[in-house]
């Protein structure tokens, strides 16, 4: 099995060293995989680039936008199963064993974490909290799904789906996006998991992009 772990990063250089240490690669050799970390630069100013490819991740340059710069890292991973996770240490790296477990035992398509299942203290901010469970609810309710975390950006797939779906959002909408195409058209299930507090600079802008989700959602809805 050949596993690709991807994020993007921005300006991350606080970060994104211990986001990837932690990835359990000993572990994961021990059951077979291949690992390559894939980072997707989105134009970042400081030494994030730099210590990526000191810890032996792959470093590719795009332009800035989170949805951008996933679709770009989704046509150069090399893995038949990809893992994704934001470079700020938030993410339980240590669960991508269990979660890529989960995905192969039940012969799964996609999963996507459920990150209020073990929420560390301050790890979002209430403003962010609320926004997640609107944000939530009207992905659930416009799309007839039964989400808990419309918003988690830790998702375990086979890359073999991206033929299958369909992915326009070049921004923050793309987590939500992926998830509602997911759930709609492959076998995709919502797993328990943890989230801890970033390091570094938060990159969200919470009114700004809590909008243009909330729009995303509507338009999304409207055209299909
Ligand atoms: N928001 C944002 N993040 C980007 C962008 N480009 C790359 N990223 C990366 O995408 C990830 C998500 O951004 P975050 O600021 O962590 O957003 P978030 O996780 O929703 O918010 P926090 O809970 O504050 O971390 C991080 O790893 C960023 O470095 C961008 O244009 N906007
Ligand atoms: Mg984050």
């Amino acid at each position: 099995m050949f596993l690709t772990v991807l994020m993007p990063a921005l300006d991350e250089e606080k970060s994104i060293g211990q986001t990837i240490k932690n990835i359990p690669l000993d572990k994961l050799r021990e059951t077979g995989c291949d690992i390559e970390i894939l980072i997707v630069d989105g134009g970042s100013t400081d030494k994030t680039a730099e210590i990526a490819k000191n810890l032996g991740a792959k470093v590719i340059q795009s332009e800035k936008g989170y949805g951008r710069q996933y679709q770009l890292g989704f046509r150069e991973a090399r893995g038949d199963i990809i893992v994704t996770a934001d470079s700020d240490n938030s993410y339980p790296m240590e669960e991508i064993p269990r979660l890529v477990k989960i995905l192969e035992s039940q012969n799964l398509d996609f999963i996507s974490t459920n990150r209020f299942a073990k929420l560390d203290k301050g790890s979002m901010r209430p403003l962010n909290y609320l926004g997640n469970i609107v944000l939530t609810f009207f992905t659930d309710f416009l799309f007839g799904l039964n989400l808990k975390d419309s918003q988690s950006g830790m998702w375990v797939f086979r890359k073999s789906i991206l033929d299958k779906i369909n992915l326009t959002s070049n921004g923050m909408p793309l987590s939500q996006e992926i998830k509602i195409e997911a759930f709609k058209k492959l076998r995709a299930r919502e797993v328990d998991s943890s989230y801890k507090k970033r390091v570094g600079e938060v990159k969200l802008r919470m009114f700004k992009d809590g909008w243009e989700n909330l729009k995303h959602l509507f338009r999304k809805r409207i055209r299909s």
